[in-house]
């Protein structure tokens, strides 16, 4: 039995503040439609993909910071998404910020969710590393206020069994972390989705803006490879209220080679006939079981900073500073 799977990855362009999720929703449909008649298995939609990504600005009333988020879904805007996909026998991965309530206790995550092709949801990740601050800044042109509007999502890296393989979820700033890829390999992940809002432009670090693309593909070329899977990688694309993001949604085979990816900053659907068998070669030269000497990997779980050596010489103090280092 082949194992193709039918991708699209859908990316969406910019979306103005004061566009309402049914608008959005309707651009959505538009693009599951434009699957369908691809014959597309899968839709992946991008990082909180329902508003303009308000984490870019600063927001101070509490009630204006709750309606940037769902507190259901599918709620009564995003219902006719489920639907639609549902009719048209398509799975998707949509990204949203969501607003929980735990134990009494009102949480915020940056949230994605895996929803099948009978439009049960199976899969939800809330993400992990959250960039930026927590702080207004209003030296720089835009803000990136995910650590403030965000918590750390409690759910960890979780894998699914999905239309004949084993999908993995992140969302944006996880992709750049090695450890998403393996904890999610170690799941059997053979696919990993993600969505993404990456500006071109570093405030904090502006000498680094000509790499933000090449870094992009990178950490998940990277990914790819080093873990036997497949990577879908989803944008929100464009000048969105002022501010400039990457596109390049990408779709990552288990080689490291991007083999298909968008060419413009607007809603475009980017579609490849995914092999998950593809990845059989690369898990079987690595061969986890086998090769990985975890008794070695220890300080990658008992530590998140760096720890100095202790013996053969004295570290110098510019490196001390520069790493940050715990001892
Ligand atoms: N939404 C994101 O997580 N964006 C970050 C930017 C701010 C660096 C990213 O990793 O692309």
């Amino acid at each position: 039995m082949t194992r193709i799977l039918k991708i699209a990855a859908a990316q969406s362009g910019p979306i103005a503040r004061t566009e309402s999720r049914a608008e959005v929703v309707d651009r959505l449909i538009l693009q599951l439609r434009a699957a369908e008649r691809q014959e597309c298995d899968l839709v992946v939609f991008t990082e909180c993909a329902l508003t303009a990504f308000f984490p870019h600005w600063w927001i101070e009333s509490e009630e204006e910071l709750d309606a940037w988020f769902e507190l259901e879904m599918p709620s009564h805007s995003t219902q006719p998404l489920f639907d639609e996909a549902k009719r048209l026998g398509i799975a998707f991965h949509l990204g949203f910020a969501e607003l929980a309530w735990e134990n009494g206790q009102k949480r915020r995550f940056n949230a994605s969710l895996l929803v099948d092709q009978q439009g049960a949801v199976i899969g939800k990740h809330r993400k992990i590393h959250l960039p930026g601050h927590e702080d207004h800044r209003p030296q720089n042109p835009f803000q990136n206020l995910e650590q403030r509007y965000f918590e750390v999502g409690n759910l960890g890296f979780n894998t699914w069994p999905m239309l004949g393989g084993i999908v993995g979820m992140c969302i944006c700033n996880d992709r750049r972390w090695p450890e998403t890829y393996r904890v999610l390999a170690l799941g059997g992940a053979e696919l990993i989705l993600l969505g993404y809002n990456t500006p071109d432009h570093i405030p904090e670090h502006p000498q680094l803006d000509r790499h933000v693309g090449f870094q992009h593909q990178l950490c998940m070329q990277a990914g790819a490879y080093q873990n036997g899977c497949w990577v879908v990688a989803v944008a929100k694309a464009g000048v969105e209220e002022g501010v400039s993001q990457i596109g390049l949604t990408s779709i990552i085979a288990p080689s490291g080679e991007i083999v298909a990816q968008s060419r413009t900053l607007a809603d475009e659907l980017v579609v490849y006939a995914c092999d998950l068998d593809e990845a059989c070669a690369y898990r079987e030269l690595f061969n986890f079981s086998k090769n990985r000497q975890v008794q070695y990997y220890g300080p990658i779980v008992d530590r998140a900073g760096i720890e100095l050596p202790r013996d053969g010489g004295v570290v110098s103090p510019t490196s001390r500073k520069v790493l940050g280092a715990e001892n």
